[in-house]
């Protein structure tokens, strides 16, 4: 496998991790960017680790000496953190991906390469009215229910289409380069849960604190209504979908954007597991308004049916493969 050099900006975040160990682990010369130092052992995975805010150009001039053949954009504000404070939201999410794009660009140009640009969307895209439509509804098309309801998921579907924008403006720029400078793709992420991680300022977070908490043997008030349903995805999936997605020939792919899915429980159906897993476990369902609507919102399950076709995407991780094999043996050990 030929020897990449790959961007990846919120390095030091959930997804970044995980990313970082599989390429770092290929052979990959990975540069980092992140507002928090990363660990000893995540820092010598890297050729450098850039500090700082994606808003920032001295962040960007630091990255651009690098010959990057792909961006991974992971820096974001989540859902409830960005719903706090929306104008922040809109700078980190939108601001800042229109840096790296623009980045992406010149990298692009002075290269005479396509800049692979993988980016995580999210199921946050889709704005479902009522509890009783999103009954009704059921597992969500890409092209259906786009009418978010938080600032995050507003800025994610923006940056889709300023991805999508950027590659075809760039792509007439550039008729020499097939693909063009820019070659943006992006999966829509359900929950990611991470046994190595707790996530922060997201909304679907009550399934990873569950676990998290219960194996520290602490109590856990769930922010969601016991019949809360909302797709999930083990770690290791979901990077394997962003990196199987990057290296799909361009001519198999139908469209820049693609749902994908895993496995769709009720908050109470996961309490049930972590509960037979820990059965001590003490979980009350304590709903948090303005982070149930938010759950409410979005889609009980998505439809994958395009990514499966187009680059044979398939979860390797069921609900309960994602227990036995991968959560509570890492989680266990980690709180030992
Ligand atoms: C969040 O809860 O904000 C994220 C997401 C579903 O994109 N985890």
């Amino acid at each position: 496998m030929k020897k990449k050099t790959i961007l990846i900006t919120g390095a030091n975040g959930e997804i970044g991790h995980t990313l970082l160990e599989v390429l770092s682990s290929q052979g990959h010369s990975v540069v980092a960017i992140d507002l928090n130092p990363m660990s000893d052992v995540h820092e010598a995975l890297c050729e450098e680790v850039i500090l700082g805010n994606i808003l920032d150009e001295d962040v960007i001039r630091s990255a651009e000496k690098y010959d990057v053949d792909e961006i991974y954009h992971l820096a974001a504000l989540l859902s409830t953190s960005a719903e706090r404070n929306p104008e922040q939201g809109h700078r980190v999410n939108v601001e800042g991906t229109l840096n790296f794009l623009q980045l992406a660009y010149r990298m692009g140009k002075r290269t005479k390469n396509s800049v692979k640009f993988l980016f995580p969307s999210t199921i946050a895209v889709y704005g479902i009215p009522s509890l009783a439509d999103k009954l009704d509804i059921g597992k969500v098309s890409e092209d259906d229910c786009l009418m978010p309801m938080t600032m995050y998921g507003v800025n994610k579907l923006y940056n889709e289409h300023l991805g999508r924008y950027y590659s075809e403006l760039y792509k007439r720029l550039s008729p020499e380069l097939e693909t063009g400078f820019i070659d943006f793709r992006g999966v829509r992420f359900p929950g990611l849960i991470s046994a190595f991680t707790v996530p922060t300022g997201g909304t679907s977070d009550f399934a990873p604190e569950m676990i998290h908490k219960a194996a520290q043997h602490q109590p856990y008030n769930c922010f969601v209504r016991a019949d809360s349903q909302i797709p999930f995805m083990a770690m290791p999936d979901g990077v394997r979908a962003l990196m199987e997605l990057a290296a799909a020939p361009s001519d198999s792919l139908t469209r820049r954007i693609y749902n994908i899915g895993a496995f769709a429980p009720t908050a109470l159906e996961f309490s049930h597991l972590v509960q037979a897993a820990f059965p001590n476990a003490v979980i009350n369902f304590v709903p948090d308004e303005k982070r149930q609507g938010i759950i409410d919102s979005w889609p009980s399950d998505v439809d994958d049916s395009a990514a499966r076709q187009d680059w044979g995407w398939f979860p390797e991780y069921d609900l309960k493969r994602t227990f036995d094999e991968y959560l509570l043996p890492n989680i266990t050990n980690r709180y030992a």
